[in-house]
């Protein structure tokens, strides 16, 4: 319940940056679950008027159920803004991992789409390193997934596998695509990996998010926290 109230402080905070008349892009998780709550509570008080892209079915249902009017990418071809959670912030340079909610390829090019790319976290977020608690998801296509798989256990991963429904069957995404969780002991050079990731035929991005994040919205018991470069 104590981090639920961080997470909610935080999506609050992100949530008074809207505007009326503003484009945004709507997150995926736990923590953008409540940034949504928070929207459409405005829309619903305020008359907030506002157009959304989410980046998940699970975040267009909840919109959709708020009342938050959707928009598109031809009638809003960049965003005001776009808040989003993360699975880890390395705090010095607003690097993220993200893709745990297997919502990473619709997330970043919502934050790459959005003039202003804000991330909400709690405080347990934060790490010195990327990798230190979390694996890094790469979304690839199903066709030939086993080779790609291969050669990502080759990018330095100390494991690499395919994330799995309960009944053992391969998690597909929104896209229809498979996601492989790729774990690295530390993340030295993020750049460098990216580009290794990336480089691979087959695989359509990846939960590194570099030089895309405007500012991270930390909440902790010390209270709220902004990160910006
Ligand atoms: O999947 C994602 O990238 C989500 O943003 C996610 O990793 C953060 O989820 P949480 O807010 O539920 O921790």
């Amino acid at each position: 319940a104590r981090v639920a109230a961080l997470k909610r402080e935080a999506a609050i905070k992100a949530v008074s940056y809207v505007e009326d008349g503003m484009a945004v892009g709507l997150g995926t998780g736990s923590t953008a679950k409540f940034m949504i709550d928070a929207l459409g509570e405005r829309v619903r008080k305020e008359g907030l008027r506002i157009r959304a892209i989410p980046t998940s079915e699970a975040s267009a249902n909840q919109a959709s159920a708020l009342s938050i009017p959707i928009t598109n990418f031809s009638d809003d071809p960049e965003l005001d803004i776009a808040i989003d959670g993360a699975d880890e912030v390395q705090a010095g340079s607003l690097f993220l991992i993200k893709g745990r909610g297997g919502a990473l390829l619709r997330e970043k090019i919502v934050a790459v789409s959005a003039r202003r790319f804000v991330v909400i976290v709690d405080e347990s977020k934060l790490v010195d390193d990327l990798g230190t608690h979390m694996p890094v998801p790469v979304e690839i296509i199903p066709w030939g997934w086993e080779r790609v798989e291969n050669l990502l256990c080759k990018t330095g991963a100390r494991h690499c596998q395919p994330r799995r429904n309960d009944d053992g069957s391969l998690y597909q995404t929104d896209n229809h695509n498979i996601i492989i969780d790729c774990d690295y002991e530390r993340i030295e050079d993020p750049r460098a990996l990216a580009d290794q990731i990336i480089s691979i035929t087959g695989v359509v991005d990846h939960g590194l998010f570099l030089d895309v994040t405007t500012e991270v919205l930390v909440a902790g018991t010390g209270g709220l926290r902004r990160l910006a470069l």
